[in-house]
């Protein structure tokens, strides 16, 4: 299977943390990740690793409103230390001015884990170059299925806001690009937290089916959205699925839901997916709570992989350092045998 990796992963790595009440609180989306998945991978062999080519930045402007925002308020940092959070959210109001200035921030970011440094907009761009490249090459028919080895994530990240780690939607990304191939997407998002950016930018779309697997929003980030009754509107109504778990959902609760996902997908007859793949479901994961054994990503993947559908994997989350490299390669491996033409 082809691996593409975002070359810059590593520059963007916030150090700040938070103290309160005695807890710290600190990143958990640690600069290391890729590096650790690339061992895993390399270990068994029977992945290729090829380094994510450019795109023009207006395609990621196309479907991020505050793109210049981004590039702009990197650009104008000089020390490559300093890191830049949003001071004041202002919330819903009318005539708001806009400004690519860091006091602005708040506009943008929905969180405080989320900073902009020197090396942000550079890290991010790679990261969507490498979920874009990936789709490139499918939409080529180059190989059937390819792995973006993204960092950061991407799936927090909407048309208006971007945080939860996240600047810019790395499979909404792809999903455009597969689009000038082919006439209809789905996008499955299998990280812990919901894809709030992903269900944004198409919810009024009909040619992205969106659908995401997990915790109940009720108690776990993001909060607002990841409803079973959020169903998409207009163009896009019925083209949105959400499927929340129960925290302390287990491998069967979980192949029932990755079971759902491929029944309700069926009438929408998608000729590509793209899969959003984020490892803290893992049992042990600092920031999921989840019952996922390492071993049981084989049987996702092998579900996954037997759709044999054309498609782009983008690396979401997972913060168990451990795991995380056996997650990957338990997934990646399985989804590669089972669709069989994955290359
Ligand atoms: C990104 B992804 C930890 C707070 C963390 C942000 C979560 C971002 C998750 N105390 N809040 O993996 O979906
Ligand atoms: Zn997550």
């Amino acid at each position: 299977m082809l691996v593409i990796s975002n070359p810059h992963y590593s520059l963007h790595a916030p150090r700040w943390e938070f103290k309160l009440g005695g807890e710290t609180y600190s990143t958990k989306d640690l600069a290391t990740r890729p590096e650790l998945i690339r061992k895993a991978l390399e270990g068994e062999g029977g992945f290729t690793f090829r380094d994510a080519e450019e795109f023009p930045p207006e395609r990621i402007a196309r479907l991020h409103g505050y793109h210049d925002f981004i590039k702009e308020v990197c650009a104008g940092i000089t020390n490559p230390e300093e890191e830049i959070y949003p001071d004041l959210f202002p919330g819903e109001g009318a005539g708001i001015v806009r400004k690519n200035h860091p006091l602005w921030m708040g506009l943008f970011c929905t969180d405080a884990v989320t900073p902009l440094k020197k090396e942000t907009y550079r890290t991010a761009k790679g990261s969507a170059e490498a979920a874009m490249t990936a789709a490139r090459v499918v939409k080529d028919r180059e190989h059937e299925a390819v792995y973006a080895m993204c960092r950061p994530s991407g799936h927090h990240a909407g048309p208006r806001n971007f945080g939860g780690y996240c600047y810019f939607n790395n499979c909404g990304l792809a999903a455009q690009v597969l689009l000038e191939e082919f006439p209809r997407v789905a996008i499955l998002d299998i990280d812990f937290h919901h894809g709030n950016g992903t269900q944004e930018l198409f919810y009024t779309r009909g040619d992205v089916y969106t659908t995401s697997i997990h915790c109940n929003p009720e108690i776990e980030y993001p909060y607002f959205t990841g409803y079973a009754d959020e169903h998409g509107k207009e163009q896009g109504e019925g083209a949105n699925l959400n499927m929340p778990l129960r925290k302390e959902a287990d491998t069967a609760e979980y192949l029932a839901a990755i079971d759902s996902f491929a029944k309700a997908m069926e009438p929408f007859q998608p000729d590509a997916l793209v899969i959003g793949a984020g490892y803290d479901t893992h049992e042990k994961d600092p920031i999921g709570a989840f019952r996922i054994p390492t071993g049981a990503y084989r049987k996702i993947g092998e579900r996954l992989g037997g759709l044999r559908l054309p498609t782009v994997i983008c690396q979401e989350g997972g913060y168990n350092l451990e795991v995380l490299g056996d997650c990957a390669l338990n997934f990646l491996a399985s989804f590669r045998d089972a669709h069989g033409r994955a290359g």
